[in-house]
């Protein structure tokens, strides 16, 4: 970071010396896992600024869009609907965390056996290394896993500032009706939050924004699906998690520029490993930022990450909502319909994931898949069973953590998976 923020940082309540800290290790863990990278795209450069910005730049920007009284929503989970947060001219952020921090403080408030995206958000909020958090005006939480939704009650008495959207358990009509009725109930409180009335017209413009920034994350997976891959599953990780944190019509300008540039090597031929290197293809829990893990220790054992079937990954960006509507009711119940056709495991039964995982295998030419659950997962690590049990192609499954402890057997058995596949 060429500038200095630490005014701004102490100002909005970080632990200063705890964050230099974090940004020491954070710099150092880029460097060796995305800088040592042979043959990345050029594109990727604006996406490394992004990240030596991570807490300088961009928490600039939202510290002054706070003045002009733009309000910063956090949330958790890709069901909450980014559309209705622009539709009053609002910042959307995402708050998961990804890297084991403040484990010690979110532990004297849930049990330790909770799953580390958990443990992460609550961790670095009581640590005081989350700037995004503190910025925000409110935490958008969601009733998926049990872990979340108990977790959002204990993490009200901290921040005092969590609203927290029905998700339905099933799909069904009365699943559907209620689930309209949340997303009426958070446009009445987005409106509310920012004093603004939503029109036809930031709601026609909202869609148009987020469509366009899942369009160009399309256009990013499917340049995957080339052999050789033009871009590594590291990179495309990244550009899937900085999705969740930057302006989105600058982001997908960028993303769009780097397709041009991938679609290019394609026409070449150039990869960033060698034609026929072995393709694996990741579906599971999500990876929040900088949960970089998996994705390194494939990416170092001689195979590609060619998709991820996650919510930092194709869950997010699948589907579009349906731009052809006349009135804010309309818009409201698109965009109700679009949200619930992803596939998360909080759902029963939840079969269109199935589909969904192995159309990808197909599309991304992958040669195996590797689910992987977060440790306590349950949802995820239940759903394991039914897709290793419904394809006949190369998958092992795993359980990890963000913990570094189990790299060296991890590695071991993914050597060997890759192997197997060869
Ligand atoms: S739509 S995956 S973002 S809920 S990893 S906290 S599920 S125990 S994050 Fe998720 Fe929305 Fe579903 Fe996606 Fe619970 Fe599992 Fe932890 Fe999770």
């Amino acid at each position: 970071m060429g500038k200095d923020y630490s005014t701004l940082w102490k100002e909005i309540g970080l632990d200063l010396e705890k964050h230099d800290g974090l940004l020491n290790v954070l710099s150092d863990a880029y460097k060796n896992i995305y800088l040592s990278q042979k043959n990345r795209p050029e594109g990727m450069k604006y996406f490394d600024f992004v990240i030596s910005e991570v807490h300088g730049l961009r928490i600039e920007e939202l510290y002054e869009a706070k003045k002009m009284k733009r309000k910063i929503v956090g949330t958790f989970c890709v069901y909450v609907p980014e559309e209705i947060v622009l539709a009053v001219d609002g910042i959307f952020v995402g708050l998961c965390a990804g890297a084991e921090v403040g484990f010690d403080e979110a532990e004297r408030y849930v049990p330790r056996n909770t799953c580390a995206l958990i443990k992460a958000f609550m961790g670095f909020k009581l640590s005081g290394l989350c700037p995004y958090i503190q910025l925000t005006d409110i935490v958008v939480g969601e009733t998926t896993c049990d872990g979340k939704k108990k977790a959002y009650e204990i993490f009200d008495e901290i921040i005092k500032k969590m609203y927290v959207m029905e998700i339905p358990n099933m799909k069904n009509e009365k699943g559907r009706e209620l689930w309209l009725s949340e997303v009426e109930k958070f446009k009445d409180k987005m409106e509310k939050l920012s004093d603004k009335e939503i029109t036809l017209d930031a709601l026609k413009n909202a869609v148009k924004i987020v469509s366009e920034k899942r369009k160009a994350l399309q256009r990013l997976n499917k340049l995957r699906s080339y052999d050789p891959s033009p871009i590594s599953g590291l990179d495309a990780l990244l550009v899937n998690q900085i999705s969740f944190y930057d302006d989105p019509i600058r982001f997908t300008s960028k993303v769009n520029e780097l397709c041009d540039e991938l679609e290019e090597r394609v026409k070449k031929g150039i990869g960033v490993f060698p034609k026929g290197t072995t393709r694996i293809l990741i579906a599971g829990s999500p990876f929040a930022i900088p949960n970089w893990k998996l994705h390194y220790i494939v990416e170092n054992s001689a195979a590609v990450v060619v998709g991820e079937e996650s919510c930092v990954g194709t869950r997010n960006y699948r589907t579009l909502v349906d731009e052809d509507f006349t009135t804010v009711d309309e818009a409201i119940e698109k965009i109700a319909e679009r949200y619930l056709t992803i596939d998360c495991a909080c759902f029963t039964p939840n079969n269109e994931r199935i589909e969904n995982i192995n159309k990808m295998f197909e599309e991304q030419r992958a040669n195996g898949v590797i689910h992987y659950s977060l440790q306590f997962c349950t949802p995820y690590m239940m759903e394991a069973y039914k897709v290793e049990k419904a394809f006949n192609y190369p998958y092992m499954r795993i359980e990890t953590d963000y913990s570094m402890e189990d790299i060296g057997q991890l590695k071991t058995r993914i050597e060997a998976f890759i192997e197997s596949i060869k």
